[in-house]
């Protein structure tokens, strides 16, 4: 249990990105338009039962033909940066090789459009929308055909042909390699669609920091002059152990383990998975029979282009588990199992639109001293933050009451406990297509009417709190009257 606690008051550092977030897949729709071919999303939603209601992308918040509206929005909430990604079909159609130009021209709209604005853009180069035709060869479970593996430092490489990186100075390789991984090649409920326990999402995920790596290594080589920085962006949670027994204390550092650890550790630690990750993934698959372990192995050379490939860490984060050591079942084959944990949540605990999503603020600067205490004092970009629900109601004050205390935990980390936290991104500018659950959960500090074919915008009360948040760039001790709005949660 928690209770609120007093919000402090005070400034965010000189510079701070103030931001608001999107993904391609979730607002541009235009799936098949001007060359576009299919990602992994248009053929996933198109099957039988998968998505609720059977929602889709195609038209989304048809931001391909309404991005002017966008940049509007971010531009009247005051946000010094956006973040938006860039559908990996939509600009190389055959995943490899040829550049769609009119794909191109469109995200150098957007980008002209943000910077004269004076709004920073930060591009997402893969935030789950994968080629259909690079999936059909495998997809990231395949290292050699060509694939994601070869095309995330190509797809770098023809962005900057075109002129890009010159006026992006902050990517994402990355968004969430875990969920990717774990939601799209393990449980199978989001494309591709594949079911493989314990196997699959392991393959997966190493052939995505792979792919980061090298993409990092061929921007700094190629790109050295245009002083942009490159990242990763990573699903996290904080996790608060069950009692203080010494079993649920290890449990919950282990769970931090398998989960950021996964991802961040090859990166941020030494090259190589979490060794408590490589002990029992290892453990468990000799128990099982297998010949070796499930968990890939990396290799020298992989390990040196891993280490230190990323200018700062990307986490997106919403919400909170309570973790309790329970020895896994053996005979079962399934990462879930690899970990020996059960995950609760807190009954005190708020809900949100989300069942996955309870509102834990203290749980943002737990996180982010875990992250200084484990890696270091690496500079942070929070890249989502945000909380849903299913009304839509514009006067959202349950959302006010989320922003003001995960960014008051922000300000915490960073004036009290010293965290070098660069920047913050809520999510999102807007409702979107929200993967498996459709347009029902919503996640916008901006409404868009999905019945409308104009698909018509308009701001929250929790764009105008941000909006406060961001002019003043922190929490002003007077005069800021969303103080007295009560907490509703
Ligand atoms: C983020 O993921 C995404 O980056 C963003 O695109 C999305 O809109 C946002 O969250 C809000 O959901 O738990 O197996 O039932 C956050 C992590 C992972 C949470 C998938 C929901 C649902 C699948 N999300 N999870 S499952």
């Amino acid at each position: 249990p928690y209770q609120d606690e007093p919000l402090t008051y005070g400034k965010f550092p000189d510079g701070f990105a103030w931001g608001l977030a999107t993904s391609s897949y979730q607002i541009e729709g235009a799936w098949n338009e001007d060359g576009k071919k299919e990602s992994i999303w248009d053929r996933f939603v198109r099957v039988e039962g998968k998505i609720k209601g059977g929602d889709t992308g195609d038209i989304a918040c048809d931001s391909y033909h309404r991005w002017e509206e966008d940049v509007a929005l971010v531009k009247e909430i005051g946000a010094t940066h956006y973040r938006f990604s860039i559908s990996w079909p939509r600009i190389l159609p055959e995943g490899i090789g040829a550049v769609n130009q009119l794909g191109v021209d469109y995200y150098n709209r957007l980008i002209d459009a943000l910077l004269e604005a004076g709004i920073q853009p930060m591009a997402t180069l893969y935030h789950w929308d994968f080629p259909q035709c690079l999936e059909d060869k495998g997809g990231w479970l395949n290292d050699d055909v060509p694939n994601g593996l070869k095309n995330t430092p190509q797809r770098v490489l023809q962005l900057s042909e075109i002129g890009n990186t010159v006026k992006v100075k902050l990517w994402i390789t990355l968004n969430e390699p875990y969920i990717a991984a774990l939601v799209g090649y393990e449980k199978g409920i989001f494309a591709p669609g594949i079911q493989d326990p314990g196997k699959s999402a392991y393959i997966c995920g190493h052939n995505m920091l792979k792919a980061h790596a090298k993409a990092y290594r061929k921007y700094k080589q190629d790109f050295k002059g245009q002083e942009g920085k490159l990242g990763i962006s990573f699903f996290t949670e904080a996790a608060f152990p069950a009692s203080d027994s010494e079993d649920d204390v290890k449990a919950t550092n282990r769970y931090m383990q398998f989960t950021l650890g996964w991802f961040a550790h090859p990166i941020f630690k030494d090259g190589n998975y979490p060794q408590i990750m490589i002990d029992q993934i290892g453990e468990k698959s000799k128990l099982q029979g297998f010949p070796q372990s499930r968990l890939p192995i990396f290799t020298r050379e992989e390990r040196k282009q891993l280490l230190g490939s990323s200018d700062f860490i990307g986490l997106n984060h919403y919400t909170s588990k309570v973790v309790s050591h329970a020895v896994g079942n053996h005979e079962v084959v399934s990462c879930a199992e690899d970990r020996d944990v059960k995950l609760d949540y807190d009954p005190t605990w708020p809900n949100s639109g989300s069942v996955w999503l309870r509102p834990v603020p203290p749980g943002m600067r737990m996180l982010l001293n875990w992250v200084k205490d484990e890696y270091g004092n690496l500079p942070v970009y929070i890249t989502e933050n945000g909380v849903s629900d299913t009304a839509g109601n514009l006067d959202d004050l349950h959302r006010i009451y989320y922003y003001k205390h995960f960014i008051n935990n922000v300000l915490k980390a960073i004036t009290l406990d010293g965290c070098k936290v660069e920047g913050y991104y809520a999510w999102s500018l807007m409702d979107s297509f929200e993967w498996t659950v459709g347009y029902s959960e919503k996640f916008g500090v901006c409404a868009v009417d999905f019945a409308d074919k104009n698909r018509r915008r308009t701001m929250k009360s929790s764009a105008r709190f941000l909006r406060r948040i961001f002019a003043d760039n922190g929490f002003l001790k007077d005069g800021n009257p969303w103080y007295d709005v009560p907490d509703a949660k």
